[in-house]
């Protein structure tokens, strides 16, 4: 097996995740590197053994000629280095926010489609393996046809000594997390047609909403509630996980703390721990959104080589990109939405 190599753009806060993780993909390497601040240039080439390092974008994807890049970089940067890896046709995998409009996002879509180059969003926490346990159980059909469904990330964790622009947007938990929460949501019961949102912010100390509770309906009787806090101060502090309850006419499902999966049918209930594993460079409470990472740039590397649509597709990404205007502007005007006229 020849191995791709790849150039991560973006050397902050979580592309560290990304080069550790980028080292237990078969048949993958990063074997270049790209950051405006020098400073995190250096520490990621020093700590990954990587030579190649670059300031700007273009010079390093025009002279490596990368197999793939890794866009690590925040939202705003995003639609430029999509729409540049498209016009020299390297396949690109971009984070989470997408971008910051629909508009943006469309048109990487587009840029990426017209040039024939595949596009994955780093929509990463349908990737982890406790929310993968709980697709199985629907999928097996044990607990019958859902009609009721929760995603529910409730915290205090001090996001913003890692990530301090998370305290500075205008916007914070749905462009943020929810739209972690909502993509699960699309995941385990199919897209939405409609969304009711109502958001808060608790935290006197950050510009935008660090609490959301949106109600979710899907096709047929099912319904969701998507809920996400920054504001919640748990006994015990369950940052990150996200916990799941599902009702189906055949039984129910909880997903609860500590990745303890109960399952209910009218033969009894069982119980699963379905934690993640500890990867040798993870460390707790992250270990969970960190083997998301690995699993979710193993199936990139497996969709370029056999030729797939990733499951987190640009174009897929559109969809929980669509929730998330939804449930802002529904939450701006006491509305119901139908995200559809997001798209
Ligand atoms: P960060 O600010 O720590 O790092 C971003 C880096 O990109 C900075 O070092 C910056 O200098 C560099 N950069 C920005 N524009 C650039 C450009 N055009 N060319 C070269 N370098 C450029 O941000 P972060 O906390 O690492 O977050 C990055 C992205 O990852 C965000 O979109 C965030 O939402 C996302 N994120 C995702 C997860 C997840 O689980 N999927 C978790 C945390 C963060
Ligand atoms: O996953 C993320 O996007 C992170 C966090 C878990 C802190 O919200 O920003």
């Amino acid at each position: 097996m020849t191995t791709l190599g790849g150039a991560l753009i973006g050397c902050g806060f979580f592309a560290v995740n990304q080069m550790h993780a980028w080292g237990q993909v078969p048949g993958a390497a990063i074997t270049a590197i790209c950051d405006r601040d020098p400073a995190r240039l250096q520490a990621v080439g020093d700590a990954f053994g990587i030579a190649a390092r670059y300031a700007d974008a273009e010079t390093m994807l025009r002279e490596v000629r990368p197999d793939f890049v890794d866009i690590a970089t925040t939202a705003q940067s995003h639609r430029a280095l999509v729409e540049l890896a498209a016009s020299l046709k390297i396949p690109a995998i971009c984070q989470k926010p997408f971008a910051p409009t629909m508009a943006d996002a469309r048109a990487m879509v587009e840029a990426c489609e017209s040039a024939g180059v595949p596009l994955m969003v780093h929509e990463n926490f349908r990737w982890q393996s406790a929310i993968l346990a709980v697709k199985r159980v629907l999928d097996e059909g044990t607990i019958g046809t859902p009609f009721f469904g929760r995603v529910s990330f409730r915290s205090r964790y001090d996001v913003f000594s890692g990530q301090p622009y998370l305290a500075e947007g205008e916007r914070f938990i749905v462009e943020d997390l929810g739209i972690h929460a909502l993509d699960v949501a699309r995941f385990l019961f199919g897209n939405a047609s409609a969304i009711t949102a109502r958001t808060a912010r608790v935290n006197p100390a950050i510009r935008g909403e660090d609490v959301a509770t949106m109600l979710l309906a899907h096709a047929g009787a099912m319904t969701s509630v998507v809920d996400c806090s920054y504001a919640t101060l748990n006994e015990e502090e369950l940052f990150p996980q996200t916990l799941v309850e599902i009702d189906g006419d055949a039984g129910s499902l909880r997903l609860g703390a500590g990745y303890r999966l109960s399952v209910t049918t009218s033969a009894g209930a069982r119980h699963e721990d379905v934690s993640p594993e500890l990867l040798p460079w993870a460390s707790r409470p992250w270990h969970n959104i960190q083997e998301s990472v690995l699993l979710i740039q193993r199936h990139f590397v497996d969709c370029l080589r056999e030729g797939r649509t990733p499951d987190t597709s640009g174009a897929d990404n559109l969809k929980t990109l669509a929730l998330v205007e939804a449930a802002y502007r529904s939450a701006a005007t006491g509305r119901t939405i139908d995200p559809a006229r997001e798209l």
